[in-house]
């Protein structure tokens, strides 16, 4: 075969749209993941600024809907995703504002972050919001928000946009009204099934979707506080996946949610799986190093971990618990037969620190271990 009958069948081939597998390296078979998005951190100063401004200088106007300020990683072209898979966003709405009812196949967390008097109806159920609540949204469960007060409420939102959109599976309808009728007593499924270990004897088991719409911050933080005095994770030390009471499986499909405590100079060790995450600094002060660079938090700020990403958490503070919140799409690796997770096996679990955070930089992360 001559080089121009090679040349030939490459164009014959450019021209039917057909790519040789030959040709593609190893991009499309990477020995370890690569991932685009990178390892970053947003600072709460700067989180609260805009979320405030926009608080201030924008309505919430139907068709957006939502006064929501998106985490866009650095490592993705723009879009307003913060890893492959999550959204993830602060959302600010002013006192005796409403944020009108719609539904979507999206499902979709939120973690309170400030605020009284704020509350949210999903399907029927209203429920006040308090700092540290956790509110879930199931795909096509009408939910509206709303707030008596006259300060306002600020939440974390956490949703599966990014995997939703790439599979093409987005739908997105507006309620009639600006707010859903409210059909059950206030904190119904807080006070029907918020003893997740009891249900109401004539109903069946819900096995898809937690019954609980709320998950409060008082009964989470007391399961902080009962297991730190008896068991911790060397990798993450005191932590918690909030689960449907049903089944004991992740609250969403495509979602899981965590609590955890980093006890008063508690320092993990380093482990790296395939999943991202989005962590939300709820109390304290520490550091996670992520592929060997340190990003040091404090109260409020947000930080994403990304696949394959070596990370290690450590407590800063000899006399102060830590404690975050996150998202992971652990659920969806897991469900589709790609989730694996390792330690790393290096120096006692601990990465060596070659750098800081420095957020005028892009930095891919290392996807070889450290
Ligand atoms: C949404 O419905 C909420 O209900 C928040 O609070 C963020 C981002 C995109 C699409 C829908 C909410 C959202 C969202």
């Amino acid at each position: 075969m001559s080089d121009s009958e090679l040349a030939r069948l490459y164009d014959d081939m450019a021209r039917e749209h057909l790519t040789p597998l030959w040709k593609l390296e190893s991009s499309i078979l990477p020995p370890v993941p690569c991932p685009k998005s990178v390892a970053w951190l947003w600072k709460w100063k700067e989180l609260f600024d805009v979320a405030s401004r926009s608080g201030r200088l924008v309505t919430i106007e139907r068709g957006g809907d939502r006064r929501a300020v998106a985490l866009s990683n650095p490592g993705l072209g723009g879009a307003p995703y913060a890893t492959p898979t999550l959204w993830a966003a602060v959302q600010w709405l002013n006192g005796h504002e409403v944020a009108p009812a719609h539904r979507h196949t999206a499902q979709a967390v939120r973690f309170i972050i400030d605020g009284r008097g704020g509350y949210s109806t999903v399907q029927g159920d209203k429920v006040y919001l308090g700092r540290g609540d956790m509110v879930i949204n199931p795909p096509w469960y009408w939910h509206d928000h709303g707030s008596d007060a006259d300060e306002p409420t600020i939440w974390m939102d956490g949703l599966d946009i990014p995997l939703n959109n790439y599979l093409d599976a987005n739908f997105f309808e507006p309620h009639a009204g600006e707010q859903q009728a409210v059909t059950q007593v206030l904190d119904g499924s807080v006070m029907k099934y918020g003893v997740g270990q009891l249900r109401p004897a004539w109903e069946p088991r819900s096995d898809r979707y937690p019954p609980i719409f709320a998950y409060k911050w008082e009964l989470t933080e007391r399961a902080l506080l009962n297991l730190s005095r008896v068991d911790s994770s060397p990798f993450d030390d005191v932590a918690l996946e909030y689960t449907n009471p049903h089944t004991g499986r992740s609250v969403m499909d495509t979602i899981s949610c965590w609590i955890q405590m980093l006890r008063p100079a508690a320092h993990t060790q380093a482990h790296r799986h395939t999943s991202s995450a989005v962590y939300y600094v709820f109390e304290g002060r520490g550091a996670t190093v992520i592929d060997g660079i340190r990003f040091d938090w404090e109260q409020g700020d947000m930080f994403v971990v990304p696949s394959w990403a070596a990370h290690e958490h450590l407590n800063a503070l000899n006399d102060q618990r830590a404690v975050m919140f996150s998202i992971h799409d652990t659920p969806v690796m897991a469900a589709l037969g790609k989730y694996r997770e390792e330690p790393l096996p290096s120096s006692g679990g601990r990465q060596k620190v070659t750098g800081r955070f420095d957020s005028t930089r892009v930095q891919r992360a290392n996807s070889e271990a450290p």
